[in-house]
Formats: C-alpha cells, structure tokens, sequence
C-alpha cells in the first residue's frame, strides 16, 4: 500500500448537520448555510470514510426555547448540566428541516450519526452529548476503523463544528476544519470563542 493509500485509509471526513433547518429558509437558518453544499460535495472525493451528522430532536426537546415559559429564542438558560443556549424548534425526527439538503450528496456516506435524540439533553458534538459525558458511539465506530485523522465541515462552525472538532482533539485525534466549508450562527461573539477554542486545543483550522 502507498503512503497516499495509508493516509487515505487513516482519515474521514465529518459532515456536521448540512440540514434545511440550517439553511435558508429553515428554522435556525445560519446566514449562507447553503452556499457550502457545493464544496461538501467536492471534497468527497479526498476521502474514503465519510460521516454525515444529522441532528435529530423529539418534537418537545428541552433545547426548544417553546418549551421555557417566557423565554425566547437565542436567550440563555441554566440546565442540570450547565448554560444552554435557547433555540427555535428546529430539526425535529422525521421532519422536512431535519432532512439533509437537497442537493448535499450522501450517497457516499458510511455512517450517517443522529445525535439530540434526548430530551433532557442537547448534543452538540458528534461524541459527547452537552453534558460532556453521555457518549453518541462515533468513538468506537473510528477507532474501530483505525482512524486518526478528522477533516470536518459544515454547520454551525461555532455550535456543532466547534464541539465536535474540540471533543476530536481531546480523544486524541489529528483534526482539521475546512473553514470554506463551514457557515457560523454568530451570535455574542460565539464565532471568534470557536476559532480561540480550536485553536486552543490544537485544531488545524484551514481555508
Ligand atoms: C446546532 C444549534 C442547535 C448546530 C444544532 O448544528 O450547530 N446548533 N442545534
Ligand atoms: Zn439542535
């Protein structure tokens, strides 16, 4: 096997919830969410393992700011497990906004992981659910596969890209983000804390 072979092999590439609800028009819309599709599809092609996240809520689940009396949207609450940010309904099982985009290619897809099935909980790593302890399996399913190296793309670059490159790093992974590839919400400030937070922990933030 060639040197090219074995990296290729070692390495997946995570495609973070390019869901409608994420894009324009969808419940949580993050500005120009859908302008990535493109180069998500493109860069499939420099990988053999690819993951597609999904995340996946029933209909009442606690991140729902419709579920706090008097809260709104964006606001910010404390749960057992700490602060959490207030979100519109979005992204709800079986769903049109919790469908992946339309044009995004999934067909290449080894593993496509649902993650914010607890009500009680958000999740908005790949790995760890919010309360930095409940595992969602992607572990075990790379390790499983021999991987070590993580390109990730998608959306929200300060929400679940952030957490899910974080989380990467501190289980040891190599992790890198596609910056081009990626759309932030951006809200107080939330995309420069990602960039520090990636960087911090050693994430290769790239173009
Ligand atoms: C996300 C907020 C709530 C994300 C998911 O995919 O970044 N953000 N649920
Ligand atoms: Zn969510």
């Amino acid at each position: 096997m060639s040197q090219s072979d074995l990296e290729r092999r070692k390495s997946a590439l995570l495609i973070i919830d390019v869901q409608n609800d994420f894009c324009e028009g969808g419940a949580l819309a993050v500005p120009d969410g859908s302008a990535i599709v493109s180069r998500v599809n493109a860069m499939q092609d420099e990988f053999s393992t690819i993951i597609l996240t999904q995340d996946w809520h029933p209909a009442h689940h606690s991140s729902f700011a419709s579920r706090h009396e008097g809260k709104d949207p964006y606001s910010l609450i404390r749960m057992p497990y700490g602060e959490q940010v207030l979100w519109p309904d979005h992204c709800v099982q079986g769903t049109i906004g919790a469908a992946f985009h339309p044009d995004l290619e999934t067909k290449n897809a080894n593993l496509v992981l649902r993650k914010g099935m607890n009500a009680a909980i958000d999740s908005y790593s790949a790995f760890l659910e919010n309360d930095q302890t409940t595992p969602t399996g992607l572990y075990g399913y790379l390790n499983t596969l021999g991987i070590t190296t993580l390109t990730l793309c998608g959306l929200a670059t300060d929400y679940c890209v952030r957490y899910s490159a974080v989380d990467a790093a501190k289980l040891g992974f190599e992790v890198k983000v596609r910056l081009s590839a990626c759309r932030a919400i951006d809200l107080d400030g939330s995309l420069q804390a990602a960039l520090d937070d990636m960087h911090a922990h050693g994430v290769i933030v790239e173009d």
